[in-house]
């Protein structure tokens, strides 16, 4: 059980400076520091298994530069409809009983369309049947449409600010990072749980990586669950040859969102695939624990189940049950 005698500050007025010393850190300082706060809130021998599924592929009218699915780039990802709920819900159980507790659904939309969203509260609502959490992320919400998923039943609403305010425009142009802030608001007025995080690896500098985590840390409540991305890299987008990061800097993006965001779930999620058994081991030291479990994210491949359960296995960590994330 976690320490709460010694619970860490929750703050929210972190400046830039106090990210960048962070980041700056001797590695064995920062891991200690962060392996710390992750201890008196979290158990840390427990990661939490999130399944993610492509409900609505390709055809995306936004201008993502990382994305394979936007409609601007040739990347060979084809546009495909809404499925089915019924293929949803089948898919869903098969996650269900390989041992995920939350099924995230995604659509490559820049809004949901009103008769679209029946669809998906069709899905929240069997998901939830099958007794796991759930969450979609399907880009930008008015306040009608938060409400409308809160009463479907939905847990999580994934909505990713990608990078810093300085960097945004270079990535997306299509939207800002303001609109992206309106929506988290909805989601949270209408009291669903945030998922919010971002993208290294798209050529930012450590500055970005600063000032996306300062972005993030200094909202009036800390976004519930924080996912951490590895650029995939897709041939065909403007970021397809992108310079891969080395892993030490994403364990260390890992630590500083640990020690910012004390009560949040940091969620390992795109570029598990390419790291070592032993990169991954330092993300977990270093405060991640939630993941996305199954060999497919969207249109990228993830690890497969079995390497997941063996490095589990070796390193003594057990899936965190249904609920324990939310408290
Ligand atoms: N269209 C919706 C949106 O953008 O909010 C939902 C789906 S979108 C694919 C969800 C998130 O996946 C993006 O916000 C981005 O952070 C992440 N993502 C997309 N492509 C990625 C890539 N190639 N590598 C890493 N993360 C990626
Ligand atoms: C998030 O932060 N990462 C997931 C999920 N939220 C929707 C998506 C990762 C996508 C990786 C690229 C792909 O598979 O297309
Ligand atoms: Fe569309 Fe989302 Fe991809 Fe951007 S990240 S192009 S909004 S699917």
């Amino acid at each position: 059980m976690p320490d709460t005698s010694v619970l860490a500050e929750v703050r929210h007025d972190w400046t830039r400076a106090e990210i960048a010393a962070l980041f700056d850190l001797p590695f064995a300082d920062l891991i200690h520091r962060a392996q710390s706060v992750h201890r008196q809130n979290f158990d840390p021998n427990r990661v939490q298994l999130s399944t993610l599924l492509s409900i609505k592929t390709g055809g995306c009218p936004e201008d993502c530069g990382y994305c394979s699915q936007s409609a601007h780039f040739e990347t060979g990802v084809k546009a495909e409809k809404l499925m089915a709920v019924d293929a949803v819900l089948a898919d869903a159980r098969r996650a269900r009983d390989a041992g995920a507790t939350r099924y995230c659904m995604g659509a490559a939309w820049r809004s949901p369309k009103d008769k679209d969203l029946d669809q998906v509260c069709d899905m929240i609502e069997g998901v939830r049947a099958m007794g796991m959490e759930t969450c979609v992320t399907l880009g930008m919400l008015n306040a009608a449409q938060a409400a409308r998923l809160k009463t479907a039943g939905l847990d999580y609403y994934n909505h990713n600010i990608d990078t810093s305010p300085e960097y945004y425009e270079k990535i997306v142009s299509t939207r800002s990072l303001d609109d992206r802030l309106g929506t988290l608001g909805h989601v949270r007025d209408a009291g669903i749980h945030v998922c919010s995080g971002g993208i290294i690896g798209m050529g930012e500098q450590r500055s970005d990586r600063v000032g996306m985590l300062w972005t993030l840390a200094t909202l009036d409540d800390h976004p519930d669950s924080v996912p951490v991305n590895m650029l995939a890299e897709t041939e065909g987008t403007p970021l397809g040859r992108s310079e891969a990061l080395e892993p030490l800097e994403l364990v260390r993006t890992v630590a500083v969102a640990r020690i910012l965001m004390p009560r949040s779930m940091v969620r390992l999620s795109a570029g598990r695939e390419g790291l070592s058994d032993e990169a991954q081991a330092l993300c977990y030291l270093a405060g991640a624990n939630s993941i996305f479990f199954g060999p497919r994210l969207l249109t990228t491949n993830n690890p497969a189940n079995e390497r997941d359960v063996v490095l589990f296995d070796r390193l003594g960590i057990k899936p965190m049950e249904v609920g324990a994330a939310a408290e």
